[in-house]
């Protein structure tokens, strides 16, 4: 059981690129310290992620980017799989390390550690830890560590039966369940929203059986409006951008069609592209990507796509 240190220097550390398991695992650790009177900080490596900075806000905390760990007696590492997830920060030798993680690889060792690969979050773990230690679980609190699971569940796609049962007794503890769901939500750019909208102004569209196969031609933002274009009902999306060196094409296909056709989109068509362009193309089953110099050969790059897919799949109708 890992207890709360007493009259130490304490900080909370997490990975770079800071996402929201480990922003809400973090705050809500802070937040129990906060109760018992203990003082502690919050050092993240290099940044916290665009998603993340909402329930920054939201928790009112101030978290410090790289901060050096050699003035602290106790430091607890929240969300990190291996240590170079921590870089530029590097662990002293000699100080107190209490790890509270959910990772299969953690290869970072604490003089007391929670670590339960089975769980999908965190914030899962940091639960037991609060209440372990007679933490009062607040609604703040559980609307936070609530936030880390439906994040690292990807919604709960990923959660176990322990996840559900986490989960109800978050909301049992007045977690607000929309409230979350809107705290974690993460609207693309503007920039980004508009060009998948321009993205599926003008497609080119092919159905064999009752698969749809959809072709676009955007600006930026090519992998974002081929899988948008697999949301709005396509099979497969294959969306070419013309950059000033180079074009570029990107693939996705959903698991319907990976799944019943067997197809590979890296293997069996986009590493082969080399065929006929130099540059680089791969991917795997449900995706496939090519940079290329040969900007002008985009029409050749259509027609080896739409062939090897016919050959797979059988002959292609323009709709
Ligand atoms: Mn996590």
């Amino acid at each position: 059981m890992i207890r709360f240190p007493k009259n130490k220097k304490i900080i909370i550390i997490t990975h770079h690129n800071a996402d929201i398991d480990a922003i809400t695992s973090s705050t809500a650790l802070l937040f129990g310290f906060g109760q018992k009177d203990i003082r502690a900080r919050i050092g993240v490596a290099n940044s916290v992620a665009k998603q993340a900075r909402s329930i920054l806000d939201y928790a009112n905390i101030r978290v410090d980017i790289n901060p050096d760990l050699e003035n602290y007696d106790v430091i607890f590492v929240l969300d990190v799989a291996v240590p170079e997830q921590l870089y530029p920060m590097k662990i002293p030798e000699n100080k107190e390390v209490i790890v509270i993680d959910h990772h299969e690889n953690t290869k970072i060792r604490g003089t007391e550690e929670l670590i339960s690969p089975r769980r999908k979050a965190t914030c899962e773990l940091v639960l037991k830890v609060l209440k372990d230690n007679n933490v009062k679980i607040t609604r703040k609190i559980a609307n936070l560590l609530l936030a880390g699971i439906i994040s690292d569940t990807n919604h709960f796609k990923f959660a176990d039966k322990v996840t559900f049962k986490l989960a109800a007794e978050l909301l049992n503890y007045k977690a607000d369940l929309s409230f979350v769901f809107d705290l974690i939500h993460n609207p693309p750019e503007f920039s980004e929203r508009l060009a998948k909208l321009k993205g599926v102004r003008d497609l080119d569209i092919y159905r064999v059986k009752n698969y749809l196969i959809v072709f676009s031609e955007v600006g930026e933002f090519e992998a974002a409006i081929a899988r948008g274009i697999i949301a709005l009902g396509a099979d497969i999306g294959i969306v070419f951008t013309e950059k000033e060196r180079e074009l570029r094409v990107s693939a996705r296909a959903n698991s319907r069609i990976v799944k019943t056709e067997n197809l590979n989109l890296g293997q069996e068509i986009f590493s082969k592209i080399n065929q006929i362009v130099s540059g680089s193309g791969g991917g795997h089953d449900a995706a496939g990507s090519l940079n290329t110099p040969d900007k002008d050969k985009k029409d050749e790059i259509k027609k080896f796509i739409l062939e090897r897919l016919e050959e797979k799949l059988g002959e292609l109708k323009r709709i």
